[in-house]
């Protein structure tokens, strides 16, 4: 079975952390109807949500994503690079316990699920404001067992690297190249985001299937002229918490359910 861990927003989450964009008012009776509407997405492609609970004290907690890096062999528990967002990852470290053997990022590094983009047996990860050096090499030293290499991506402007790239498929990549040196990047196809959608870069690959934000219809364009499969959410509100759709799940295999 496929598992989809997801939170639910903070009534908080007007409070949420922002680097690039100015505050402005979060719905947040909408900003829960857009998540279930993902959610519900979610299921309908296959997946078997785990909602956990969120309280007014994580105010970015809807942003699973950052807590931890997914991969079949093990769960790597992450150490958000905001400190506000350190006290999220218990719960999730937990849910993912019940998946999968897990090990920790330990201070000082810092990491951001965010940052880590799998590209088969590689991983890039961002060199971000989020993520420090000591967290790649610690990434590096504990994953080079399990057979993946890492790479290191410079990003700038945004806020982890998979707000410039994501992987649509297994050879081609949906990147915003303003927002990272592409000299870093794998020698993949890349697919550039419409120069009127900055925030396009960030798609959620489900399978064969594309979870993809409604409010970017250009870049879907594209998407779909390259034959990709797009399922739109609506995800306006989130945004405006700087998050899209690949930071509000944690999308993996599991042979079985959860141990009770
Ligand atoms: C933050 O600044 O940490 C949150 N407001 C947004 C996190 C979005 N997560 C993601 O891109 N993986």
């Amino acid at each position: 079975m496929r598992v989809a861990i997801t939170r639910d927003v903070s009534p908080a989450v007007a409070r949420c952390e922002l680097t690039h964009l100015e505050r402005v008012p979060i719905d947040v009776v909408a900003a829960r109807l857009q998540h279930r509407a993902y959610e519900a997405c979610l299921a309908s492609l296959g997946c078997t949500v785990e909602r956990l609970p969120s309280a007014p004290e994580l105010p970015d907690s809807v942003f699973v994503e950052d807590a931890a890096v997914v991969l079949d062999e093990v769960a790597v528990i992450a150490r958000p690079g905001a400190p506000s967002r350190r006290l999220e990852v218990p719960a999730v470290a937990a849910a993912l316990e019940q998946y999968r053997p897990v090990v920790r990022v330990e201070a000082p590094a810092t990491l951001d699920g965010g940052d880590v983009l799998r590209v088969g047996r590689e991983l890039l990860v961002g060199r971000s404001g989020r993520t420090n050096a000591a967290g790649i090499a610690q990434l590096r030293g504990m994953l080079g067992a399990y057979g993946y290499s890492v790479r290191e991506v410079r990003v700038h402007g945004c806020l982890h690297l998979k707000s410039a790239v994501t992987a649509v498929a297994d050879d081609l990549l949906l990147a915003n190249r303003r927002w990272l040196s592409a000299d870093d990047l794998p020698a993949l196809d890349v697919l550039d985001v419409h120069p009127e959608e900055p925030f396009g870069a960030n798609a959620l690959r489900i399978g064969d299937a594309i979870v993809y934000a409604a409010e970017l219809p250009r870049t879907r364009e594209r998407l779909e002229a390259r034959g990709l499969r797009v399922h739109t959410v609506p995800a306006g509100e989130l945004a405006k918490a700087e998050g899209g759709v690949t930071c509000c799940s944690l999308v993996f295999d599991a042979p079985q359910r959860a141990k009770a």
